[in-house]
């Protein structure tokens, strides 16, 4: 690859991380997220092991200061110094019990694709390339993580596991972090739409963004209801299944956990903990993928409503995530290169550019909105990681180059235009340059 581009892009990639660094904490962006995002976190802690290995702890630190007992990290750390109306639902909103030592800073009751042990495993690798005090510094953060992550591994395998199958559910579309995927639709269409719900709470996201690339208003008042559900509960997950209207397990987020149990196998050795009981965990998990949320019929992973036990008749990018896992069927792994080939998604060898969050040949593809068409960078850097676990080096490396120049081209987005490849969503996004970071060094 080009070495000017290289270089233009290493450059403008730091100083976006460096421009949304908020006193302890990174933001995804200044104007549309202003506060802290847990799996944003992570991915911004891979890419900051390059230029700031101290903040890379430090953000996912704060993070972790904002654990709940029961060892759910929330998926947003609320900043205090952020004024409630520059964010909706913010604190008021989400009202979460008191805990612990729960910090100054409020947060959400839900939780989001847990990213941060393969994040930390990855800044722990790259810190003795930093010198010493680097190295020492990053034991030092590791051994203070690895109970906490274990702690939040139990919490997803324990709490979670709503259908008994071994698997975690989300009891919300935000906790997959593909807010408004089409992997969805079928379970939130039996979530009611209480559109008054708008009325009394004003949309923040549509001052900031253009509403044609957002959620629908239907889809807001399905995700305020769940929230308010979830909420009056007091955020208890016992019983759920009988109480809450939508409770998913979905691919992408069930590959992550088990990927996260492998980097654990990792942690552990370091910090002289039981590898053996990660590895198990994550064969556990990848045996549960593979059974419930393969269809055979059709050959793609697919989420699984547990409510009714139907698979999702959606083709979004969540399925192709199992490919991380080095323990998957091989038939499974050659169907997931098949699908991401196909015309539906295309690879970069066609189509010049990394894959879409949903299905090119669906009705409902939509290039604008969202998780419903857009490339997302962090998807397409999972895609990547998976190939290589499972040995695809060229189409490994054509999808590196190309979401290398798409970045360079179109600069640090939030999301992409599928067929054009122009930047959309918020600018100067951090996870879009953290990761670019990773995929130049
Ligand atoms: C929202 C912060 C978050 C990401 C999610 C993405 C979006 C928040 O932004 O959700 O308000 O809709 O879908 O993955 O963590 O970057």
């Amino acid at each position: 690859m080009h070495t000017d581009m290289s270089a233009d892009l290493w450059k403008s990639a730091a100083s976006v991380l460096d421009g949304n660094w908020a006193h302890d904490h990174m933001v995804p962006s200044r104007r549309l997220y202003p506060h802290q995002w847990s799996w944003d976190a992570a991915f911004i802690a891979i890419g900051l092991a390059y230029v700031n290995p101290t903040r890379a702890w430090r953000d996912l630190r704060s993070l972790f200061e904002a654990q709940w007992p029961d060892g759910r990290v929330p998926h947003i750390v609320f900043d205090p110094l952020t004024a409630e109306g520059d964010y909706f639902p913010g604190p008021a909103f989400w009202d979460v019990p008191a805990y612990g030592n729960r910090p100054a800073r409020g947060s959400t009751g839900l939780v989001q694709p847990p990213m941060h042990a393969i994040a930390a495993w990855e800044v722990y690798r790259r810190a003795a390339s930093h010198g010493a005090r680097c190295a020492h510094e990053a034991g030092e953060q590791l051994k203070w993580l690895y109970p906490r992550l274990v702690a939040q591994q139990e919490y997803l395998t324990g709490r979670r596991d709503t259908g008994g199958r071994g698997l975690a559910s989300i009891v919300h579309p935000w906790e997959s972090g593909l807010d408004n995927s089409p992997s969805w639709d079928a379970a939130m269409s039996g979530v009611p739409a209480d559109l008054g719900l708008l009325d009394r709470y004003r949309r923040r996201d549509l001052q900031v963004a253009d509403a044609a690339h957002r959620p629908t208003d239907v889809d807001y008042a399905r995700y305020l209801g769940l929230v308010i559900n979830y909420r009056d509960g007091g955020y208890e997950d016992a019983g759920l299944a009988h109480r809450h209207a939508f409770l998913v397990e979905c691919p992408s987020f069930n590959a992550i956990l088990a990927a996260a149990e492998l980097a654990l196998v990792h942690i552990a050795a370091v910090v002289g903990a039981d590898p053996m009981i990660h590895r198990r965990r994550a064969r556990r998990i990848t045996e549960a993928i593979s059974t419930h949320l393969y269809d055979e019929r059709t050959a793609t992973f697919r989420s699984r409503d547990v409510r009714t036990g139907t698979l999702s008749p959606a083709r979004c990018v969540s399925g192709l995530m199992p490919l991380l896992l080095p323990d998957l069927p091989r038939e499974q792994a050659e169907a997931i290169m098949a699908e991401a080939a196909s015309p539906r998604f295309g690879l970069p060898g066609t189509t010049g550019l990394p894959v879409p969050s949903y299905d090119r040949t669906a009705p409902g593809f939509d290039t604008l909105r969202y998780w419903r068409g857009p490339i997302w960078i962090n998807v397409n850097w999972l895609l990547r990681r998976g190939m290589l676990v499972h040995g695809y080096r060229g189409e490994a490396e054509d999808l590196r180059e190309a979401m290398v120049r798409l970045v360079h081209d179109s600069g640090h987005y939030e999301y992409f235009h599928p067929e054009t490849g122009a930047g959309i969503g918020a600018p100067m996004f951090s996870w879009t340059a953290a990761l670019s970071l990773d995929l130049l060094a």
